[in-house]
């Protein structure tokens, strides 16, 4: 698409949602518990509030049978949806109110009558191009111009539903050139030094995970003292000499614990500097995250909408998460790794974050030739978590159909995506899944090979 206008499909879905909100005083909001659901939903709320409308945000952790009957016994006569509804559309469609749906997930059926936007409609790809926060903000500038200030709090949903990894393309595109433009949003050049005071964000730098050096106030301070860097200096205030210095040492370090050149790459990406927020888009998003982890996604709509009691709560939050989430990996690396022939895997009974620790495990700490599970059996219920990464699909591996799988082998429920997965089952059962989970992934690899 040309990335300066939008697909003329869309502009008339926005207008229409548009011209459907105005024509109601109280209006339903329902959104996703993650972050690009909550950013969502603080767009929208934003917006209808600006517009003087009255309105209650409901968050839900996925949209199910049980919360489509919820969503149908409300009592609103215009339901706004964000960052869910694409696979209930069918259901959405038989109630008897306006419904607006603002999502970005797979197609599944057409709606005959409610106002849908999303970016598969007009072939743009919603899992990379255009997320539920940036179809809420293109909505909320239609309903108002004036909503562009709005550009910072959808490029932390862009960054939560990691759309930016790889810099940003599609709808992405237009909302990012247009918040450049109008000064909300800078981009800064990419870089492996964390944005910040260096002593403190090196210490809690889990991407890149610097071995020695993350998580151990110690080993920050000598690999500062090493790059001749003065303690406590922030990355903005770095000469260029230094920032040369300290990149090279870091990314030395990281090709000594075996990162891949394409992770560095990654981990090196740009930043999104949102003047207004004085931060950038992926702190913002880890710390509406924090949020909608802790069952706290009220608090995270909240601070998306700017109110300062909430954000500062979000950000202790997102701060603890950090520090829990460091412990977890440190105990992996000290030697809490399992090889099995096809896969890895940790126990996080005690961490916890599971999910999280396995990320940064993947990239920075384990064989990168095999997927990381993380297995939580502190409750009865176990609940399990994976990670790939790209190469490894390449190589045949699915963790989706690996995790749907082997969970239900032993008696459980799993699925996600190929590069991400997750799913429950009975803990007393874990060896049995273990060793059901690398025959799979074995299986995956020779079914590859063979082709
Ligand atoms: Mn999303």
């Amino acid at each position: 698409m040309d990335d300066s206008v939008l697909p003329p499909k869309l502009l008339s879905a926005l207008s229409k949602a548009a011209d459907l909100v105005r024509g109601h005083q109280y209006i339903q909001l329902f959104s996703h518990y993650d972050t690009d659901g909550i950013t969502a939903a603080a767009i929208a709320a934003k917006a209808l509030y600006r517009a003087g409308k009255e309105f209650r945000v409901t968050i839900m952790q996925t949209l199910d049978d049980a919360n489509m009957a919820v969503i149908a016994g409300t009592k609103a006569e215009c339901i706004l949806i964000t960052d869910l509804g694409a696979s209930f559309i069918k259901q959405l469609d038989s109630l008897p109110c306006d419904v607006i749906v603002l999502d970005h997930h797979t197609l599944g059926d057409l709606p005959e009558r409610l106002c849908y936007a999303n970016p598969h409609l007009y072939g743009i790809d919603g899992m990379s191009s255009g997320c539920g926060a940036t179809m809420a903000f293109l909505f909320a500038i239609t309903l108002d111009e004036r909503n562009w200030d709005l550009a910072p709090v959808a490029m932390a949903g862009v960054a939560g539903d990691r759309q930016h990894l790889h810099g940003v393309s599609g709808l992405n595109t237009f909302l990012l050139n247009g918040a450049v433009k109008r000064k909300h949003v800078v981009t800064m050049p990419g870089s492996l030094i964390p944005v910040g005071n260096l002593s403190s964000e090196l210490f809690m730098s889990a991407d890149p995970y610097i071995r020695g050096v993350s998580g151990s106030p110690a080993g920050t301070e000598k690999f500062l003292a090493e790059a001749d860097i003065p303690a406590g200096k922030d990355y903005r205030d770095l000469t260029d000499d230094e920032r040369e210095r300290l990149s090279s040492l870091i990314a030395v370090k990281l090709t000594t614990q075996g990162t891949s050149r394409a992770k560095m790459e990654e981990a090196a990406r740009a930043r999104y500097y949102l003047p207004a927020w004085n931060t950038d888009a992926e702190t913002l998003a880890s710390q509406l995250n924090a949020c909608g982890r802790l069952g706290l996604a009220g608090i995270g709509v909240a601070a998306g909408m700017g109110d300062p009691r909430c954000l500062d709560r979000a950000r202790e939050l997102d701060a603890q998460s950090k520090k829990d989430t460091m412990e977890g990996v440190l105990a992996v690396d000290s030697d809490r790794l399992n090889q099995l022939d096809h896969i890895q895997w940790f126990d996080s009974s005690a961490s916890g974050f599971t999910g999280m620790v396995a990320g940064v495990v993947m990239n920075y700490i384990g064989d990168p030739q095999k997927p990381t599970v993380g297995i939580n059996t502190s409750d009865p219920i176990a609940k399990v978590s994976s990670r790939g990464t790209d190469a490894q699909l390449a190589a045949g591996i699915d963790l989706a159909d690996a995790l749907k799988r082997s969970c239900a082998a032993v008696g459980g429920l799993g699925g996600g995506h190929r590069i991400a997965s997750g799913g429950s089952f009975p803990s007393p059962r874990r060896e049995e899944f273990l060793a059901k989970l690398n025959g799979i992934v074995g299986e995956q690899l020779a079914a590859h090979q063979k082709n």
